[in-house]
């Protein structure tokens, strides 16, 4: 074994979006393309003598062959060990825990999280901090900084590892051990929720189905919902993570889990579905008949908090990204805790749970999490809600029904445009912009303006601010409308239209929601002249 130093030049764009560096295979696949980000992260980092790495992923085409490389540029950068899950894999929230229970300098995922996979399919690579949370602006921008003078490499010559086998082996002078990718994040979880009274819930015949999407929670589920909760063989489906997803888009909202959707549609559904994403971080919440929203998920669980052991001591507070819907905001409220409002990305939650300021955090993009680690967590959610199930003896619907009843509805849905011309996106979100000023006061049709901006977030810990964060027309009434351009796609630019309407009146709590939205999403096709700037006359997917 030997450690070579190899001639690279930088690859224009290698800077990490939202979460992570996220291209198509092919780029990823091209000589130096994976090695040269690897290494930018690495002489950020500086000297990692004596320090632990962790690493996995999802398992998508390509996920073995970069362990690979980057088990090397480890060695060669003088890692004391890394920890690599058992056959490449480890789910997103995994990495996290394991980062904090071994006491890591970091950890990297390869991902590309709810995008497909395959070999035509999308590739990712994110360096996740001690704390076991996404990297924050100051770190990802070093990071690319670093890609741009980028000249050389390191890397040992060593040959592939057995990734299938647990236990010990080493490259160079750097000690490798493949874990079980599933026991510390079982273990965790445990201690955060009531497993005996769901075990007895689903002893007494209560049904459930979990989607794997054919991604890396199906081994998770397998493992706790079946294996240590009870639940009978096959209440996981889609359970063997593939490389392609199955040629299905790993992404669980009600149009990608379009099996799971009917199954809990059926007559003879069961009382409780749920699903999951690519890398194991969001999740979709369903009751028989009934969807449950993201942001109406985080309400439900932050006004229950203290039926699941480990919440039991109260919240200290709640987290929200900003285009995620008021709901939460309505418990923190009567909770008298703080509530607060991030910009889009994991990563902006990660200084509110350093601080001790937020327990709870949630996205409307089907993610929801908690102090427990530092990444959203698909599985702990489904844990969260099968403890609340458990400990009120109630159906999903009467749950969120109630919760309507008590702090109104907030009616959400978010519609995505996908594939646009990205000159086209910019140009729609810079006219927005120049309109802002000139909104406030203004009468559109059911709705007054109150105010107009471009959302900027100063964080409270370390007062670092990020700028035009999403433009939001705020009406007098509290509804509202937000536009923003994606930072997780890889084909041109996906434009997001959210849309809220809050409904204080039980007598309307069970319209159709595109109905109820209806005059919203007239108002913020025109605002924009969505039709005009992308030719589109119908979003792309509605959620
Ligand atoms: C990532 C981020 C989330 C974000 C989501 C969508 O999730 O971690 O915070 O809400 O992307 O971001 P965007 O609207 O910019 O596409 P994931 O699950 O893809 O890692």
């Amino acid at each position: 074994m030997s450690i070579n130093t190899v001639s690279t030049t930088s690859f224009p764009g290698q800077r990490p979006g939202t979460s992570g560096l996220r291209k198509k295979v092919s780029v990823f696949q091209q000589a130096h393309y994976l090695e040269n980000f690897v290494q930018s992260v690495f002489d950020t980092l500086g000297d990692c003598a004596g320090k632990t790495l962790v690493l996995g992923g999802d398992g998508r085409f390509h996920n073995r062959a970069a362990v690979q490389t980057i088990l090397r540029m480890a060695a060669a950068h003088g890692f004391a060990k890394v920890l690599v899950g058992q056959g490449g894999i480890l789910s997103t929230p995994a990495v996290s825990c394991v980062i904090r229970k071994h006491g890591a300098l970091g950890g990297i995922v390869l991902s590309a999280s709810h995008n497909p996979g395959g070999p035509d399919g999308d590739f990712g690579i994110k360096y996740n901090i001690a704390n076991g949370g996404p990297a924050p602006e100051s770190v990802t921008e070093a990071i690319y900084q670093r890609t741009e003078a980028i000249t050389q490499y390191r890397i040992s010559d060593a040959a592939d590892i057995d990734l299938q086998k647990a236990g010990a082996t080493r490259i160079e002078a750097m000690d490798v051990e493949v874990i079980d990718s599933v026991a510390d994040y079982a273990e965790l979880m445990q201690k955060l929720f009531d497993f005996d009274a769901i075990r007895k819930l689903i002893a007494g015949g209560f049904r459930l189905c979990f989607d794997g999407m054919h991604a890396v929670s199906g081994p998770y589920a397998k493992a706790i919902l079946e294996g240590q909760l009870g639940a009978p063989a096959g209440s996981v489906i889609n359970a063997v993570p593939l490389e392609d997803f199955g040629g299905h888009h790993p992404d669980p909202n009600p149009v990608n889990a379009a099996q799971l959707i009917a199954i809990m549609a059926a007559d003879d559904a069961p009382d409780f579905g749920a699903a999951s994403d690519g890398d194991g971080d969001r999740n979709m919440i369903l009751g028989r008949k009934f969807d449950v929203t993201p942001s109406d998920s985080l309400a439900v669980l932050a006004a229950h908090a203290t039926l699941a052991p480990g919440y039991r001591a109260g919240l200290k507070g709640i987290a929200r990204s900003m285009p995620t819907s008021q709901a939460a905001d309505r418990v923190a409220q009567a909770l008298g805790i703080p509530a607060f409002e991030t910009p889009t990305g994991w990563k902006f939650f990660g200084n509110l749970l350093d601080a001790g300021k937020a327990t709870l955090c949630g996205e409307e993009s089907y993610g929801t999490g908690s102090d427990h680690i530092r990444e959203k967590d698909g599985l702990w959610a489904v844990l969260f809600w099968l403890n609340l199930l458990a400990a009120t003896g109630k159906s999903v619907e009467a749950l969120v029904s109630e919760h309507w009843a008590r702090f109104g509805r907030n009616y959400y849905s978010r519609h995505d445009y996908e594939g646009v011309d990205t000159h086209a996106a910019n140009e729609l979100m810079a006219s927005l912009r120049i309109k802002l000023a000139t909104m406030a006061g203004q009468d559109l049709g059911h709705y007054v303006v109150d105010f107009a901006d471009d959302f900027s977030y100063t964080d409270p810990v370390d007062g670092s601010v990020a700028q035009q964060q999403g433009v939001r027309i705020v009406m007098t009434n509290g509804s509202r409308i937000v536009f923003r351009l994606s930072g997780t796609g890889t084909e041109g630019a996906t434009l997001r239209v959210y849309l809220e309407r809050y409904e204080a009146d039980p007598e309307f709590h069970h319209l159709p929601t595109q109905q109820a939205l209806y005059p919203l999403i007239l108002i913020a096709e025109q605002v924009a002249g969505i039709a005009d700037w992308t030719g589109r006359a119908h979003p792309t997917v509605t959620t």
